[in-house]
């Protein structure tokens, strides 16, 4: 038997998308792999479910711990628990619309969370043993100052998630500056995945195409389609998180796939995906998606349906219109390219969520009976 111990990471935020896709990776690599979930009515561990392992076991190597970024008590005990080699903060209030609802929690978590796991490694004497990843955003650049934008480039928040991130941002480089600790940011620009939570606008997008072509859903309402984003697959950044953490020295890395496409682009590319073509008239609050031509996997739709519209309540109190990442210095010194195209992308979020609808359409179609537990 092998006398190797492996190493250990914790991740905040596993049960997220990135999280999910993190824990997968560092499994294979063989890392002892703790994580840290907040407590939820409702179970929230979809996304890791396959890889959970029943605490009654043995040498289990896929760990989880109640904790939550607002709550340095638990932190504290987790860390010290765990000793881990490497820690990915990844958890956040991650909605950036959201951030304007509950502006004062964001900064809570997003922001004073990066504080208080640094200061945890701090007070545990952890500095030197504990490598820190923290999750930053390219909401960072904000109103952007430069195109396209990398590490360099001046930051201009125009959210209160992304201001949050830039404390955590700033924070995270001077405890590296100050203690010498090994911390680094990896700026990523949006990534997206079959797990990308629904009300992100690709998943958003992707789930009631494939609900419109099935018949269970007439119309997709989203806010400014002009938004310009760079998308990549959430897959290929976990790997990159990594490696930022296996370097000599520490330091920050813009991540992006260096290609940028409109939401209407997004729309699109995932109608033709399920053989319908779609064109946009008209301006603003006005402009519609209109079915140009259908083939294929959309038995619901017609030519001359409007099956996208535009809802104000979308747009938000100001908007990062553009954003494209110059991922060069990745490149160069970690050797890290994006694998994914955003066709291969859409195409492979579109097939969950058709398979998905088509479950649903089945059980709509078929009937189904409901029990009444009182009866
Ligand atoms: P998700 O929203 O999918 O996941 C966020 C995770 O954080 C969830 O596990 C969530 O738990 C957890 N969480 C939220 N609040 C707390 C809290 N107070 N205490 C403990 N855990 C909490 O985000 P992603 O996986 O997409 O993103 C991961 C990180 O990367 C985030 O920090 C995000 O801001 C950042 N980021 C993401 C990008 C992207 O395009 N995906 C791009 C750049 C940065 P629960 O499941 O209970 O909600
Ligand atoms: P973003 O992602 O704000 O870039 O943050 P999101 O998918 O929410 O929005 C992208 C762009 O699409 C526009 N949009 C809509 N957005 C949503 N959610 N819903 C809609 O109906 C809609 N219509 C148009 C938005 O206005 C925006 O311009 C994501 C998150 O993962 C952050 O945590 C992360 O830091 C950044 O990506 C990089």
């Amino acid at each position: 038997m092998s006398s190797h111990k492996p190493k250990v990471a914790l991740i905040t935020g596993v049960t997220g998308q990135d999280g999910a896709y993190l824990a997968e990776f560092l499994l294979k690599k063989g890392y002892e792999v703790h994580g840290i979930k907040r407590r939820t009515s409702l179970f929230n561990t979809d996304r890791i479910d396959h890889l959970y392992q029943d605490p009654h076991v043995d040498n289990r190597n896929f760990i989880l711990h109640y904790g939550d970024l607002t709550d340095s008590t638990s932190l504290v005990r987790v860390i010290q628990k765990v000793q881990p080699d490497e820690i990915y903060n990844l958890a956040a209030q991650s909605h950036v619309a959201v951030s304007f609802e509950e502006p004062e929690y964001t900064a809570n978590a997003d922001g004073i969370g990066a504080l208080r796991i640094l200061e945890a490694i701090r007070i545990l004497g952890l500095e030197k043993k504990t490598r820190f990843y923290q999750a930053s955003t390219s909401e960072l650049y904000g109103l952007v100052q430069e195109i396209p934008q990398k590490e360099t480039t001046p930051f201009y928040p125009r959210s209160p998630y992304a201001v949050a991130k830039l404390y955590a941002y700033w924070i995270t480089v001077n405890y590296r500056e100050a203690y010498g600790m090994y911390a680094c940011n990896g700026i990523l620009f949006n990534h997206e995945s079959p797990v990308r939570g629904e009300t992100f606008v690709t998943r958003k997008i992707t789930r009631a195409i494939s609900r419109i072509a099935l018949g269970l859903q007439d119309c997709l309402y989203l806010g400014n389609m002009s938004a310009l984003r760079d998308w990549g697959h959430a897959r290929d950044y976990v790997e990159m998180q990594w490696l930022m953490l296996q370097q000599n020295v520490a330091e920050d890395y813009v991540i992006a796939t260096g290609v940028q496409h409109s939401v209407r682009d997004f729309v699109r590319l995932a109608a033709a995906e399920l053989g319908i073509g779609v064109r946009f008239d008209g301006d603003g609050e006005q402009e519609v998606g209109v079915v140009e031509s259908v083939s294929g996997n959309a038995p619901n739709c017609k030519v001359g349906d409007v099956i996208v519209r535009v809802d104000p309540r979308y747009y938000r109190p100001t908007e990062v219109e553009t954003l494209l990442g110059d991922p060069s210095k990745a490149r160069e010194r970690l050797g890290w390219s994006p694998t994914t195209s955003l066709a291969e992308l859409v195409k492979e979020m579109v097939l969950c969520d058709y398979t998905a609808a088509k479950r649903d359409a089945l059980v709509k179609n078929a009937g189904f009976q409901v029990y009444d537990y009182h009866e």
